[in-house]
């Protein structure tokens, strides 16, 4: 990390310049809801998400190649190769929630795409739909249509994230759904290489990156238990803070339940002992 060159910090992860060619991703265990970083972290947090990131780099290289070079021993920092990433995110929704949610109830489509009368919240969708977004001045996500994405990166560009995103998408939702942990929904960062070729960057198919829901739990009609971040809402909900800066405090037993809940998504996920990727994180690149 000596000559590593700070080039920014996002909400829970920082970003170096290795040199020219690679990064360094560090996963923090900062940890954020209603959009606020808490002042409390969640241990080893970081370490979940790089390792389970990992996992799923490795196990979609036949469907795309990605930035994935190298998981550091600490676990908590990820050698990416560099790319030119492109300004859109590429959200896909396989179950109607959140901000596609929202936008159904008030004109039955979401970005675009004209979805089946009487959907309730949370309701599996007959297919996975691609609901790109862009991050606006605010720093928050606003969803965009397919020609909005085409007009920042070109419709071809936008045809082929489309494509390897939906991919993506159903191959883990499968997978995660056997392990009993349904993925509503997710967003994939991608960017182009110097051959010109789409790569997913960023990190993929992490609770973070995803909502994440417990299948045995699973009750469309309303909104859904998370199965990561679910004891910090419901402590959130008890002390009535506002959802504005700055955020509480977590109790021991929150931030236990939490780091509990995240491990056991790594180890449902992968099949293998987070104490094994703790002694090395290797174990996911097999
Ligand atoms: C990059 N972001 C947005 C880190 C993640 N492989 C890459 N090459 C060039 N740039 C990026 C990547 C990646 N991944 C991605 N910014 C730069 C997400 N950031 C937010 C801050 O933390």
């Amino acid at each position: 990390m000596a000559d590593a060159v700070h080039l920014g910090s996002g909400k829970v992860r920082e970003l170096y310049a290795l040199d020219d060619e690679r990064l360094l991703l560090v996963a923090s265990d900062r940890i954020s809801t209603f959009d606020v970083i808490l002042p409390t972290e969640i241990p080893d947090k970081g370490r979940v998400l790089t390792g389970l990131a990992a996992f799923w780099f490795v196990r979609t290289r036949a469907i795309t190649p990605n930035h994935l070079l190298a998981v550091r021993p600490d676990g908590r920092s990820t050698e990416c190769r560099r790319l030119e990433m492109l300004p859109v995110e590429c959200v896909v929704r396989g179950y109607l929630s959140g901000s596609g949610w929202k936008d159904y109830a008030k004109t039955g489509e979401v970005c675009g795409h004209r979805l089946p009368k009487g959907l309730r919240e949370s309701d599996r969708l007959p297919d996975p739909i691609f609901t790109p977004a862009t991050k606006a001045q605010s720093g928050h996500d606003e969803n965009i249509t397919g020609a909005q994405a085409a007009a920042l990166v070109g419709a071809e560009r936008v045809a082929e994230a489309e494509r390897v995103s939906i991919a993506l998408y159903r191959f883990a939702a499968a997978y995660a759904l056997e392990r009993g942990i349904i993925i509503a929904d997710t967003k994939f960062e991608f960017g182009v290489d110097r051959a010109g070729r789409l790569v997913l960057g960023d990190e993929a198919l992490t609770p973070d990156s995803s909502r994440f829901w417990p299948a045995d739990q699973y009750a469309p009609g309303g909104p859904q238990p998370s199965y990561d971040k679910q004891y910090v809402r419901d402590y959130c909900e008890k002390i009535g803070w506002g959802k504005t800066y700055p955020g509480p405090e977590l109790p021991p037993d929150v931030v236990a339940g939490t780091r509990r809940r995240y491990v056991e998504a790594f180890e449902q996920l992968t099949g293998l002992s987070f104490d094994a990727y703790l002694a090395n994180p290797s174990v996911v690149l097999k």
